[in-house]
């Protein structure tokens, strides 16, 4: 039953992408007005955990301006990270940005406070498409913050050749040349399909030949790097690797021979969102916070800052209106407007139960060696 619901979410998923190459092209804004402002929250901060390099401080800056609520940014590199802390209880956060397989386990431990789309009159900017997903039917739980995939980056003066698979990053040219996310989900998921697995494999057998893969693949890593990968692509200490979109996009913006696709193989597709963890101190700032990055020109400043994908239809036609040039730039590249076909080959991390055990022993084992 699980798997079969779980099935239906990525083919919806898949299907709603790849029937719409064009995120921006279907836009139906509901711009805020001022009737519709949701009341001012009585708390005076908010404690946001949240992936490193995500959050513009301009946002965080205009937030305060308008509300006077202070906010304390912490950050985490991988959802894993985020949930151990969840996990160990009264973490103080108000607001934490996990991805979608997270948000279902987390709603499924009871660590998550219900919303009240009363007071996120903003969310009727979001594409209908990022909605209503496998992992909080209803949005319950969580409003979209960003989306993308997870795939092969490389810079094209620096390869000996033009990598078109992941296997082609165990080619011994690349010895000391790679860098990686330090993310257990996907690294290990990039073996598993290198082997022709199954991403989200929880058979024992075949984790075992993922970590053994990954062993000789260790050669060829200089580093693991999930905050900001990006910087050693463009200093040229490294040639390729398997990164975010927006870590690529990045890295392009500074050296246009820097490119991004998904390999044969597959890659990996993702959707993060803000969530309120149980027992958060300041629920209102949290709500009055998650309306506020959903307004059109908030949002618009994460994709100038950060370039992951915009699930907010409101905030693309603002940069399309306002920001020509950001807007030419973000439609023109893979990382942040993926065409139909590599969105086809993506597959999305879920949440593997029990077997979650797995993959955090074979990634303690693989990174001490
Ligand atoms: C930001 C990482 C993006 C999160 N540094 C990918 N889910």
């Amino acid at each position: 039953m699980k798997t079969f619901r779980f099935v239906s979410g990525v083919l919806l998923v898949v299907m709603l992408l790849s029937s719409c190459a064009s995120p921006a092209a279907t836009s139906s804004p509901a711009a805020t007005s001022a009737g519709q402002e949701p009341a001012q929250p009585a708390s005076k901060s908010l404690n946001l955990y949240g992936w490193s390099d995500y959050v513009p401080q301009q946002l965080l800056d205009d937030f305060t301006a308008k509300y006077g609520i202070k906010v304390n940014y912490d950050t985490y590199s991988s959802n894993e990270e985020m949930q151990a802390k969840l996990q160990a209880g009264a973490s103080g956060y108000d607001v934490v940005i996990p991805s979608d397989y997270t948000i279902a386990i987390l709603i499924k431990q009871n660590k998550l406070e219900p919303i009240d789309m009363a007071q996120i009159p903003n969310f009727a900017n979001v594409d209908p498409k990022f909605t209503n997903q496998y992992y909080d039917p209803g949005n319950k739980y969580s409003v979209p913050y960003q989306w993308g995939t997870t795939a092969l980056v490389y810079d094209k003066t620096k390869v000996p050749f033009e990598p078109k698979s992941w296997a082609d990053l165990w080619d011994a040219r690349f010895k000391g040349h790679l860098v990686v996310l330090d993310d257990e989900r996907e690294v290990i998921g990039m073996a598993l399909q290198t082997l022709g697995y199954d991403k989200n494999s929880t058979d024992p057998t075949q984790l075992q030949a993922a970590e053994q893969k990954l062993i000789d693949l260790k050669p060829n890593i200089l580093l693991f790097n999930s905050d900001d990968p990006e910087t050693s692509l463009i200093t040229g200490e490294t040639w390729a690797g398997l990164v975010f979109n927006g870590n690529a996009s990045l890295a392009y913006q500074q050296d246009a021979n820097i490119s991004y696709i998904c390999p044969t193989e597959g890659c990996g597709l993702w959707f993060d969102n803000l969530a309120i963890p149980k027992d958060a101190p300041h629920p209102d700032a949290a709500m009055a916070f998650m309306n506020f990055v959903l307004d059109p020109k908030e949002s618009s400043l994460i994709s100038k800052e950060f370039p992951y994908s915009n699930p907010n239809a409101a905030a693309l036609e603002y940069m399309k209106n306002n920001e020509p040039d950001a807007y030419a730039a973000y439609m023109a590249f893979e990382g942040t407007n993926p065409p139909a076909d590599f969105i086809a080959k993506a597959t999305l991390v879920k949440d593997v139960g029990s077997a979650t055990q797995l993959y955090d022993q074979l990634w303690t084992d693989f990174k001490g060696k």
